[in-house]
């Protein structure tokens, strides 16, 4: 289902709405005279009046670090007293960044939800089972209010607690499921531990996101739970989940929200456009939102856009999944390498169940990486798998890499918050089992 025309607007209709959107967003900007109208005049740009979509890679952009300078509420655009809540996140370097809204801010994060769940198929007589963190983490308010918006039952689980979860899934029979992809494949781990059948329980879709998962943990998802498993994405900065999604027809890629969050891809290290369908940095401007609107916001996510029409009828622009943030990538003896890659090859191993963790051993000068992983069931030869993954490993990376397969059950596994799957290993006894 389209939840809104606007996703099926002709592109240039939505481009002539979009340079609107530009021009007001850019007079705000000026008229608030914080952080980023100094940039703006600092480039010359003393007014939104003449500028178009085209002058865009020419406007400045800010990154985490204005965010974290201006901490709390020094980028607020609007009176404090405006605002009706706030939302954060811990970030992966442990700075924390909060993300004030007002109503209307609100109301647009509800809307863009309402749209994403809308193509995953929930309807207003679907139960949402959302099993996001509530909190000051964005996904599981974010979501609430999508699907409020939508007229869907949303039962507000927040994480943890799964044996609870797994009652109510079976009460109340959800059709779909909204959580991070590591937590689809716990709750289908601790079903089959109390013998129930994951397949078995009525959920026909699953809305997963806030972290990095690639197509093999896609068809894990899936296999396990017997569901469609769709990709969501978003960040606390631009408003939360909802800034791009997949939907049921859209072939693998995710629709950004482009009307309201204008996005870009730039080549990480120039910060140059690249051309579509190369891997760039997202940097998104948001067009509409109050509070905390941003220019040209570099997120440090990379993946692809795509502007080819869409089965689903959709206009609008599409993201790949995530490949990983620039900040992610490994440096291992010299050759780069994204968790990603290392989750892609592991994953599409029949021989391995979906759990595993990539230990960068980093006590010598020369950084070790050692895979780990669990038999994806009692009988699989660990010995076997081990020398395929790291034959596969060596030919996908370019690197050699360790392999252990160790006891099902025995990696750690995140039950609240997002998958840590790198582990660092500085000094002192081995962090897993099986690691030596
Ligand atoms: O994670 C918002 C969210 C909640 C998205 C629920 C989807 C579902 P933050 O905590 O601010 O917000 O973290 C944002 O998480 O910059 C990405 O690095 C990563 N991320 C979010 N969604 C995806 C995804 C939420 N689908 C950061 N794939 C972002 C890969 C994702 N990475």
């Amino acid at each position: 289902m389209i939840f809104d025309p606007a996703e099926t607007m002709s592109v240039d209709e939505r481009g002539a709405l979009q340079t609107r959107r530009l021009r007001a967003l850019v007079d705000r900007l000026l008229a608030d005279g914080g952080r980023q109208a100094g940039l703006l005049r600092e480039a010359g740009v003393e007014r939104g009046g003449e500028l178009t979509l085209d002058d865009l890679p020419g406007l400045p952009t800010v990154s985490k670090p204005d965010l974290w300078d201006a901490y709390p509420f020094g980028m607020l655009a609007v009176p404090l007293e405006d605002c009706v809540t706030v939302h954060g996140s811990s970030g992966t370097s442990g700075r924390p960044t909060l993300v004030p809204y007002t109503a209307h801010d609100l109301d647009l994060w509800a809307h863009v939800m309402a749209r994403g769940l809308a193509g995953a198929g929930a309807t207003r007589a679907s139960i949402v089972h959302n099993a996001y963190g509530y909190g000051l983490f964005t996904g599981g308010l974010g979501v609430d209010h999508g699907a409020r918006a939508l007229g869907a039952t949303v039962i507000p689980m927040s994480s943890g607690n799964t044996a609870r979860q797994l009652r109510l899934i079976q009460d109340l029979r959800p059709d779909v499921l909204t959580c991070t992809p590591s937590y689809a494949i716990y709750l289908a781990e601790a079903a089959r531990a109390e013998d129930i059948d994951p397949t078995t329980l009525g959920i026909r879709v699953g809305v997963h996101g806030a972290e990095p998962w690639t197509e093999a943990m896609r068809e894990q998802i899936e296999l396990l739970l017997g569901i469609r498993a769709l990709d969501i994405y978003g960040l606390s900065e631009v408003i939360g989940p909802g800034v791009a999604c997949e939907s049921l027809d859209s072939g693998g890629w995710l629709h950004v929200q482009e009307d309201h969050f204008f996005v870009e891809a730039l080549d990480p290290a120039t910060g140059l456009p690249v051309p579509e369908g190369e891997l760039g940095e997202l940097t998104f401007t948001t067009f509409t939102k109050e509070a905390f609107p941003l220019l040209r916001y570099r997120t440090g996510d990379l993946a692809r856009l795509s502007r080819k029409p869409s089965p689903d009828g959709r206009t609008t622009v599409k993201m790949s999944k995530v490949v990983g943030r620039s900040d992610d990538m490994l440096v291992i003896r010299g050759v780069n390498v994204y968790p990603s890659e290392v989750e892609a090859v592991v994953l599409a191993d029949a021989g391995v169940g979906p759990q595993y963790a990539i230990v960068v051993d980093a006590r010598a000068t020369l950084p070790r990486l050692v895979v780990c992983c669990e038999p994806s069931a009692p009988g699989v030869d660990g010995l076997e798998v081990g020398a395929r993954l790291h034959g596969a490993l060596a030919r996908r990376l370019g690197l050699g890499c360790e392999v252990r397969v160790v006891e099902p059950g025995t990696l750690p596994r995140t039950e609240v918050g997002k998958a840590r799957r790198v582990i660092r290993w500085d000094a002192g006894p081995a962090p897993l089992p099986g690691v030596e």
